[in-house]
């Protein structure tokens, strides 16, 4: 049984130990029976309607318009403990439209998010491009306002998640107001629109439904677009610096699990006689990986509760809780792996289901680095 008494630290209400437990109690339920690794597409669109029904995707499209960030974080850390797709079938609800619920019209989440919360539609954020990652203010997918109050969209996006059974895509572009970061608006664009199509799936290391998009003449109306024109990159870093934080909290979930089957390993173990628990090494890592965990939930936590109580902004916290978080669980599952042996490294085990899941937290939603970046910049940039 996982630790949950992180649950009684300050930053939370009594509302948010009530949903952690009714998480787990429909985690354990319902996800062995939706999420089946060999069938991705299927185990995604499962999850969503699933979890739309038992009333989670509300938290991801909140119909007040303001994320709970704690609550994010506890249902994408319950998930991830339970399983990987599960936890991305939630988060892309989320990640895919939060833009729309930062800044979207009325018009336009009354016509996308109802069917985002019943999960039956679902979402992704189309940020990434073949020459634009890390640095965002290179987009060059170009948005070309034409007749009839329409834009034009043409150009290629890649690494997309949910590209592919997504019924919408936030899409970033460059419209052309200022160049670089201040050149950039972010666009609703149906799934259907003619001119937008699914170049490549991408396949990777732990699948997941993700694609390259191709834009040739791809048209939609100017008032698809979302916020301001030339508000784009903001935007995109606003939308991050509330899900970077959850990604922090996904990796919990992943190093959470990693430690609770450790333990039962090393306590059936026997080696030279004697259980793999009585041994002075195994217990250094076992201290090792439980003061990792502990350090990345209290930056997860801090700074969503700094959101949730109304900071201005929080892209040092998040930044922390993201790169701490995501780093430290590569640690505690490398561990974990060296502790079961060989059945660290049998494929299916959950040791190494966690090892393949985990790596690409550390890249997406701004690399370690980015991270790093990101933090130096505000360190800097306050006054001395
Ligand atoms: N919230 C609101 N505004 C923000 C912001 C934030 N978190 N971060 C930056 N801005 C604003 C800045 O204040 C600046 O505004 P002004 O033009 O009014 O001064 C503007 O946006 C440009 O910011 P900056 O100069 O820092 O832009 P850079 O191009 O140098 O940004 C980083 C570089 C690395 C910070 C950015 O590109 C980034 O976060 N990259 C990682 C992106 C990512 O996560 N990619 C993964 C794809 S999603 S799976």
């Amino acid at each position: 049984m996982a630790d949950t008494s992180f649950l009684d630290w300050p930053f939370f209400d009594p509302f948010h130990r009530t949903l952690a437990a009714e998480a787990e109690a429909w985690a354990a339920t319902h996800i062995p029976g939706l999420a089946d690794h060999h069938d991705v597409d299927g185990s995604c669109r499962r999850l969503a309607v699933a979890m739309g029904e038992a009333g989670f995707l509300q938290y991801a499209a909140p119909e007040n318009g303001h994320f709970d960030v704690r609550s994010l974080c506890i249902l994408r850390e319950t998930f991830a403990r339970h399983d990987g797709l599960a936890d991305f079938a939630f988060a892309m609800q989320g990640l895919g439209t939060g833009a729309l619920t930062l800044f979207g019209s009325d018009a336009l989440k009354a016509a996308v998010l109802p069917g985002v919360r019943a999960g039956t539609s679902l979402a992704a954020f189309a940020l990434t491009e073949p020459e634009a990652g890390s640095d965002v203010a290179q987009i060059a997918l170009a948005a070309t306002s034409v007749e009839s109050g329409m834009v034009r969209l043409d150009g290629e996006k890649t690494w997309i998640s949910n590209g592919g059974i997504a019924g919408h895509y936030v899409v970033f572009a460059r419209s052309g107001e200022a160049p670089g970061a201040r050149g950039l608006s972010a666009y609703h664009v149906p799934a259907d629109t003619p001119g937008l199509s699914i170049a490549e799936r991408l396949e990777t290391i732990a699948p997941h439904p993700l694609a390259r998009l191709r834009f040739d003449d791809c048209r939609i109306p100017a008032s698809n677009r979302i916020g301001g024109g030339g508000d784009g990159f903001k935007i995109a870093m606003a939308t991050l610096d509330v899900f970077r934080s959850t990604v922090g909290a996904a990796a919990l979930g992943f190093s959470r699990r990693a430690l609770d089957v450790t333990l039962e390993r090393c306590r059936s173990r026997k080696l030279f006689g004697a259980p793999l628990a009585d041994m002075q090494l195994t217990q250094t890592a076992l201290a090792e990986m439980a003061t990792a965990i502990d350090t990345s939930a209290l930056l997860v936590y801090r700074a969503a509760w700094a959101r949730d109580r109304g900071a201005p902004r929080i892209t040092r916290e998040a930044a922390m809780a993201k790169m701490v978080a995501t780093e430290n669980a590569q640690a505690v599952i490398d561990r974990a792996v060296q502790l079961h042996g060989g059945e660290g490294v049998r494929s299916g085990s959950v040791p190494e289901t966690l090892y393949r899941e985990i790596r690409a937290l550390r890249i997406y939603e701004g690399a370690s680095e980015v991270q790093k970046l990101v933090i130096a910049r505000q360190l800097l940039t306050q006054p001395a």
